[in-house]
């Protein structure tokens, strides 16, 4: 199981703060516990970074920049700045089931949506070796944003041939622009992703 991102900043009160984000919480305490192995994300920029709006003048979060290398970046509010009271877990997430934690993010000019890439496609942050190590060709994907590094992760453990399966009431999203979470659900679909209900896990 891959739980993504569920910190504070991301949660009601946070500086990016999603819709109900913190009713994931109880959602996913109930749900990682039977998992053979749990991996938790945190974004986890240093001050200065690159998605941070500030960082670029005269624009505004969710505007988009093209960065030096031509790829395109969308702007954020500051947010999930390493070792930050935005940057914890939920205080309500259940820490223990959990057995390795993931920081993404860390460098200062390049983003990272996905636990498996960073944004340039092609720097790894190990995952996908961890996990094979481990014998794993199945992953259970939940947290936030749905749209976003939910979205991100989801795709490349499909492009790394994993089956996938997002549990959606497991999930809540940006959606900026409207509309958002919709079609980032319907392309995971479109590439072989399981869109499932927490409920199904207990069949
Ligand atoms: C995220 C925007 C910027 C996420 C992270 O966790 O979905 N979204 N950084
Ligand atoms: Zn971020």
């Amino acid at each position: 199981m891959i739980i993504v991102d569920v910190q504070q900043d991301f949660c009601p009160g946070g500086a990016l703060a999603v819709q109900d984000g913190d009713h994931v919480v109880p959602v996913i305490n109930w749900l990682a516990p039977r998992f053979a192995f749990v991996v938790a994300t945190k974004d986890w920029h240093p001050e200065g970074h690159v998605s941070f709006a500030p960082m670029h003048p005269g624009k505004q979060p969710f505007d988009t920049v093209e960065l030096s290398g031509g790829t395109s970046q969308i702007l954020w509010p500051v947010h999930c700045v390493q070792a930050s009271p935005g940057a914890e877990f939920h205080p309500e997430l259940d820490l223990r089931p959990i057995n390795v934690v993931l920081h993404k993010g860390v460098r200062p000019q390049l983003d990272s949506y996905s636990a498996f890439f960073e944004n340039d496609k092609k720097t790894s942050t190990g995952l996908d070796h961890l996990l094979r190590g481990h014998g794993f060709d199945t992953l259970f994907v939940c947290g936030l944003a749905t749209d976003v590094c939910v979205y991100f992760t989801a795709a490349d453990a499909l492009k790394l041939g994993f089956s996938v399966y997002l549990i959606e009431d497991a999930c809540r999203g940006v959606d900026v622009p409207a509309g958002s979470i919709d079609s980032a659900l319907s392309d995971l679909r479109g590439s072989g992703c399981n869109v499932i209900q927490s409920s199904e896990l207990l069949q």
